[in-house]
């Protein structure tokens, strides 16, 4: 038979009304087993807070989307005492964006930025996210910085996030948020570490992009086997 007669007689039996599933298969689908972690969306890193992210305003509907998606989400925020080790303003003459040698490695010098309890380390007004089930804070031991939701900038404190994910049977976390180069990346590659298939959802997060540290952030979690989508491949988003 040739392919229009296929086609014709396909739809007179009305067998399009099963094509839309089928296009939707190569879409991911965030079961039960899924997580959506929303990364530092505070006031701190959007336009009009301590430490601005370009665009960073950019990703919250994105996320409010996605959102809907997803049976569980958790939410991050940096949440950084007074006089932080991570602040420049802690190291005399230091400038914001110089590096230090700390006793755990080295580490970029930021301005003071989502200090505990402000208005500047609020969620952004905007995120709507009622269904998010744990509100996970760090960067709040003040000699060490904390990046990554899972594990501190020592390498050695854990925040107890992987816990709380394998003790509720979760096995693959979609990344979003702020900075892309910076907590997205540390977060994405310790969910690597800790056994978690990864996906880093790219518009629905924003870079710093310090040196180079975008491009360079995106090579690491490609050779640890994080995956790179938008939010146009998660089904329902
Ligand atoms: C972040 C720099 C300092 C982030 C946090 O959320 O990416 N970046 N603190
Ligand atoms: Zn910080």
């Amino acid at each position: 038979m040739q392919r229009r007669t296929v086609l014709h007689s396909a739809a007179a039996l009305g067998l399009f009304a099963l094509a839309p599933p089928l296009f939707a298969a190569g879409k991911l689908k965030p079961g039960a087993h899924a997580a959506l972690i929303v990364v530092d969306v505070q006031n701190c890193f959007i336009d009009g807070g301590t430490l601005p992210v370009k665009g960073g305003a950019e990703v919250v509907p994105v996320i409010n989307k996605l959102s809907t998606a997803f049976q569980n989400i958790v939410v991050t925020q940096d949440w950084h005492t007074q006089g932080h080790a991570s602040f420049a303003s802690a190291h005399g003459s230091k400038k914001p964006f110089d590096s230090i040698k700390l006793n755990y490695g080295n580490q970029v010098l930021w301005p003071d930025h989502c200090v505990q309890g402000t208005d500047d380390a609020a969620l952004h007004k905007d995120l709507k996210l009622p269904t998010t089930q744990l509100i996970i804070r760090k960067g709040y031991n003040k000699g060490v910085d904390s990046y990554s939701a899972f594990q501190e900038a020592d390498r050695k404190t854990v925040t107890g996030l992987a816990g709380y994910l394998k003790a509720r049977g979760i096995k693959t976390v979609y990344i979003t948020g702020l900075a892309t180069d910076f907590c997205v990346a540390w977060t994405a590659l310790d969910a690597r570490k800790a056994g978690f298939e990864a996906y880093v959802i790219e518009d629905a997060t924003r870079a710093i992009d310090l040196n180079g540290s975008l491009a360079a952030a995106w090579k690491q979690m490609a050779a640890q086997g994080v995956k790179r989508i938008q939010s146009g491949d998660v089904e329902g988003a």
